[in-house]
């Protein structure tokens, strides 16, 4: 059962909608249409529902059968007399006949059966066959069909009783074969059933013309699955698009315009292959007529109210779908190939994953279309559910709560599409309220093998698109040289879409004409393939003959449009030549408008707000719904909101309370919220609660942050389904679309993201640097050993930091701005917050920041009610902000002096680590500092720490395993940030690390200075040292800013300058040896051994490791 959300309406201020959607551009923020995600609320989410009867084409075959019961009993078997007499059928009300065939049997004559008299029993037996034949076809003659090019699958026909050779044979007809009649009955005239369409406007026809229709709907060069989607309705619309008689008839205009399009499609791969033969670029040839498909359901779709398109595709045929579908400049294609440098950001990812956005005149349809491919990894089919995401946020924002205006195109290959679980994992978003895009196409690029795999060594299934089967999604199967067909499917896809709002797949039988890629050899592999599509002409050589044959266009007609297109492909091809650099915003797939211009790069907004607006959010999650007479609340929720309330009014608040703060007070001004992941709305851990559900009354809920001011944005929170790979990758998607919304992705638990891995690595922490896109998703992962075991503990805080670009060795230039300057440079920010102000206040930052930055975010999880993890509002009021580091504020921090050891953690540790002090009466011995924000790492502050403690023993001390957490990220910044900087080689050459392999004890020790007293002054790059004997020396030991005396702090730190992806500027070597202020200071590992496992065995050995570590840390 759906579960239903509480209608809501989110229909937008004017201010809330300039607030958050000024990334779109003018033409398109239709205000009245900006209405949002409650859409889903309205949609019909499976019509299967309403359908309470078996399969709906089962259904109508029981109806014939059921009437021709009631007309004469013995008519059928004597089970289904058995049945009909058990009065167990009611005849289903929507099994309304739907076409215009409904005479009565009687009304024919049958050969014996004269004027009106009942038919005889053979004469029903033998239209129940033909029912029965016509319904095999629909079902399964697509396993008959002609699907294959290379007819290297296609099956022979075979000669049938009647003499005639078709297609559809046993696998198709099953036991109904044995009912092929011998030629006598071929003539005899047959009443078509409802189900059926290939009578147009005849109600019966003879058998041979029911068999020869069949055939050529079923068995040609279209394959229809669909006859196991639950909706009557949807399987006779389906029928009836391929039944009709004539559906494939196209004007001679129509067949110019397939000829034009395939000869581009065609001539683009022609031209690159000609320019750039030693290059690599996935062509598409074997399957040209992808482009034109892709142009016809753009076409249709656009005609059908469309206005946007996000498309999803993978390498092959990428280029060509830019130039030829999305019409990029082909100019800005071929500059790609030319191996220039970038005029701005951007790695130079090759070209076949950079994304593009084009808005542009349909030409066809005379409307205006945006069209975007997003950028993508090699990872095939990551980009899906991101497509999907960026795709639900346009639609969000657009106010197009059934789709109607903006869609998206998968785009896939054959064999990543059967064997990608990602693919499985977005189809199952397809329907669900909060990630509904209200219906994908879905085209295959099958071109029959992956890479040098063939099919029945990739999949069990008989099919690559059958993982669509799932959800209810038709399947059209077409010869990829057909291209009239294909053109067809294409047209009934997107009406599929316009009118079901749900996925459907259309899956391009073709081949690949080159290997893998251009420079690959295929013989090796697929001999015998290989030399079939030798000889095999290609789809355009194929289509001209056909049109030349039957005098659509002459041979001259068909030449000089090829010639055209070369001549426009050679004029930009000499336009390219003359460009000197890349330019990377020209691939950039969501740009927004407006966001940058005018902004000071370094300048944060606040992220304290009024105590007042604290009061009212405070006072309004604490309260139950307005209706709350009417509105029956779990008692334990309303001593839930009995405890927010006095929080509030006490002016303290624990997690959940500082994040509603957060929420709400963005809410307020304008910035659109959205939190998704599994059971977030409750909370995995009962904290949360936004959702409030009326005890008595099914689907009615209330959420009271979508109720904080009339004219606040929208705030939807959604339990997602079980997947994190397609959901992460989702809410990623939905974060690209603008940049004013706080986008929020909850795990379960934080070592659950890794089933999310390549969303992770291939998206969000590189994305900005490949794609130039950037992106302010927050990700929430609950971490923390609390002796849960194994599992549950460990967000692996650690491969995040690994992933984190800034220099170990490098300390910035400290000045007011050190700590934007850090964000604004690195790649993500992970932090892991002890008190509910300072999680408000990151939160916060995220849109208060001048540029969006992915935030990883360690959540606590016994924190959550922890009685100590709480703030005063003061904490997040006006004037106050966000901490990089906590110093003590106790004795220890007041009287620094006395101090003998300071102890630097994260996290939750943090009040084992007081709790254990207090008890040991250390609180003016021992400072406990926490590093919030691990990364960027803050450097000037953990200095700053360090001086204020000068004799102080320095130590990290954490929960986690030596190998896990935080340590092995902050060790290296430790020994910058005390010795100012650290020369890698000098501390790579000392025997202290060394001690770091001792596994064995709880603590370890590592010091920059340790052992370098006899090092010689080095002052060349790490490497070269390696070669040379090194003599030079004599630098400024002072300067941090390398040996070569080139780097210049503010060229640096000039934004303009400097990419966005090196916290360290390219080709600056890190401090030189000789140039470390030898401050002797040196930070020490408490904790756990190495391990293995991200926790321990037991919560007794738990207990154990933790108090030993607790001891170690807490000593003088
Ligand atoms: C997740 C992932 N695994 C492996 C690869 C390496 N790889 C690149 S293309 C390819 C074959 C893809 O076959 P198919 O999906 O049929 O697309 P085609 O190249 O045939 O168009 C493979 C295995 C990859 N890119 N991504
Ligand atoms: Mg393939």
């Amino acid at each position: 059962m759906h579960r239903a959300h509480t209608a809501f309406s989110l229909a937008l201020s004017p201010k809330a909608h300039k607030n958050f959607a000024t990334w779109l551009l003018k033409s398109t923020t239709n205000q009245q249409m900006v209405k949002a995600t409650a859409a889903a609320a309205v949609r019909t989410y499976n019509s299967a529902a309403a359908e309470p009867f078996a399969n709906g084409s089962t259904a109508s075959y029981v109806e014939e059968m059921y009437n021709a019961w009631l007309r004469d009993p013995t008519s059928v078997h004597t089970s289904w007399d058995a049945y009909f007499r058990s009065n167990s059928y009611t005849s289903p009300p929507n099994l309304a006949p739907v076409q215009a065939n409904t005479l009565p049997l009687t009304a024919f004559n049958f050969g014996g059966a004269v004027g009106g008299a009942a038919p005889d029993s053979k004469t029903i037996d033998d239209h129940l066959a033909v029912q029965a034949i016509i319904r095999s076809y629909q079902s399964r003659g697509h396993l008959a069909s002609d699907l294959d090019p290379l007819g290297i699958l296609t099956r022979e026909k075979t000669v049938c009783k009647d003499g005639l050779a078709r297609r559809a044979n046993e696998d198709v007809l099953r036991q109904h074969s044995g009912f092929l009649f011998g030629e006598q009955d071929m003539e005899r005239q047959f009443k078509l059933p409802s189900t059926t369409f290939i009578g147009g406007d005849e109600a019966s026809l003879p058998l041979k013309e029911i068999l020869n229709r069949l055939e050529n709907v079923y068995c040609n060069k279209i394959g229809v699955e669909f006859m196991f989607i639950n909706s009557l309705e949807q399987c006779n619309w389906i029928r009836k698009r391929f039944e009709t008689p004539g559906v494939l008839n196209f004007s001679p205009e129509e067949k110019r315009l397939i000829l034009a399009r395939l000869t581009r499609a065609t001539g683009f791969e022609a031209f690159l292959a000609k320019k750039y033969s030693s290059e690599k670029r996935f062509g598409l040839e074997g399957c040209e007529i992808m482009i034109p498909a892709l142009k016809e359901i753009i076409d249709v779709s656009t005609e059908l109210g469309v206005e946007s398109v996000i498309m999803g595709m993978p390498h092959r045929g990428r280029l060509n779908t830019l130039a030829n579908v999305c019409r990029k400049p082909l100019n800005q294609i071929f500059t790609q190939f030319a191996g220039l440098e970038a005029a701005d950001d951007g790695s130079g990812d090759v070209k076949y994953h950079l994304g593009t956005y084009i808005e542009r005149l349909n030409r066809v349809t005379n409307k205006n279309i945006r069209l975007a491919v997003v950028a993508n990894p090699s990872h095939l089919e990551a980009v899906d559910p991101v497509v999907q995401g960026k795709t639900r946020a346009e639609q969000f924002y657009r106010g197009d709560q059934e789709g109607k205006k903006v869609m998206s195109i998968l785009i896939h290959g054959d064999a990543a599409f059967c064997g990608q679980g990602v693919v499985y994992e977005t189809m199952h978003l397809s329907d669900l309220p909060d990630y509904t895009t209200h219906g994908t196409i879905h085209v295959v690029a099958n071109n029959q093998i992956g890479f040098t795999t063939d099919p029945r060594f990739s999949r069990s299934s008989p099919y690559c698109t059958d993982v669509a089967r799932v959800v209810n999604a038709p399947i059209f199967h077409v010869n990829a040289d057909d291209p009239e067909a294909v053109m067809h499917v294409c047209k009934v896809a997107a009406e599929w879409r316009a009118t079901f709002h749900k996925d459907c797949v259309i899956d391009l039988v073709g081949y690949r004409r080159n290997g893998h890629n251009e420079i690959d050899e295929p013989m090796f592999t697929q001999p015998l393939m290989y030399q079939k599509i030798r000889k095999h002409k290609n789809c355009l050589d194929l289509y001209a003959d056909k049109l030349i044959a039957e005098g659509t266009v002459t041979g001259e007609e068909v030449k000089s449009v090829a010639a055209k297109y070369e001549n426009i492909c050679e004029e930009a091809f000499a336009l390219a030549k003359t460009e000197t650099h890349v330019k990377y915003k020209d691939w950039l797939d969501s740009p927004w408008s407006g966001f940058f211009e005018g902004k000071d790069p370094l300048k944060v907004a606040p992220t304290g707000v009024k105590e007042e607006t604290l009061i009212h959010i405070g006072n309004r999650f604490s309260s139950p719904p307005p209706n709350a007479a009417e509105f029956v609340i779990h008692k334990g929720l309303l001593r839930v909101l009995a405890a927010r309330k006095t929080m509030v009014d006490e002016k303290i608040a624990d997690w959940a309370l500082g994040e509603a703060m957060a929420f709400g007070s963005l809410l307020k001004e304008g910035i659109h919220v959205r939190l998704s992941g599994q059971d977030v709305e409750r909370g995995t851990f009962s904290h949360r609660h936004h959702v409030l559900h009326h005890q008595l009354v099914d689907k009615a809920t209330y959420n009271s942050l979508q109720h904080m001011y009339p004219d606040q944005a929208p705030y939807s929170v959604s339990n997602s389904s079980l997947s994190e790979y397609a959901v992460l990758g989702f809410e990623h998607g939905y974060s690209m679309t603008n940049p004013n919304a706080l986008v929020l992705w909850e795990a379960q638990f934080g070592d659950f993201s890794n089933t999310a891995q390549s969303i992770i690595d291939q998206f969000i922490s590189s994305g900005q640097s490949k794609w130039v896109r950037q992106s302010g998703l927050v990700m929430l992962l609950p971490h923390g050993m609390e002796g849960m075991g194994p599992e549950h503990s460990s967000c692996r805080v650690e491969r995040f930091l690994q992933m984190s670009s800034d220099d170990p060795d490098y300390f910035p230039p400290e000045s007011d701005e050190f700590a934007i300057r850090q964000l604004h440079d690195i790649n993500w920010i992970v932090a892991n917050c002890t008190t509910p102000a300072n999680y408000y206040h990151i939160l916060r930052r995220q849109i208060a920041l001048p540029f969006r930055k992915p935030l990883i975010l360690c959540t606590p999880k016994s924190l959550l009610r922890h009685p100590e993890a709480k703030s005063p509002f003061s904490e997040m009021s006006e004037g106050s902000e966000f901490q990089r580091i906590i110093p003590d504020n106790g004795p220890a921090g007041q009287n620094p002096s006395n101090v003998k050891k300071v102890v630097f953690c994260t996290g939750r540790v943090y009040y084992d680590l007081t709790k254990t002090r207090t008890e040991k009466q250390l609180e003016s011995d021992i400072a406990i500092v926490r590093v919030e924000q691990v990364s960027p790492f803050p450097f000037d502050q953990v200095k700053e720490q360090a001086n204020l403690y000068k004799n102080a023993e320095l130590v990290w001390a954490q929960e986690e395993h030596k190998n896990q957490g935080c340590w092995t990220y902050v060790q290296p910044r430790f020994l910058t940030a005390l010795n100012h900087s650290r020369d890698v080689s000098q501390s790579d050459e000392q025997s202290s690390y060394s001690n770091t392999t001792n596994t064995t004890d709880h603590t370890n020790q590592v010091s920059a200075t340790d052992s370098d007293s006899n090092s010689e002054p080095k002052s060349k790059p790490w490497l070269s040292r390696m070669f040379t004997k090194d003599t030079d020396s004599g630098s400024d030991p002072a300067s941090p800013q390398g040996a070569s005396g080139d780097f210049n702090a503010a060229k640096h730190f000039d934004l303009k300058n400097v990419r966005h992806d090196f916290n360290r500027p390219a080709g600056v070597a890190a401090a030189p040896g000789g140039r470390i202020s030898k401050t002797g200071r040196k930070i020490s590992y408490v904790g756990r051994a190495c391990g293995a496992s991200t926790a321990t065995g037991s919560k007794a050995q738990h207990i154990r490791e933790l108090n030993a570590l607790l001891n170690d840390a807490i000593s003088t």
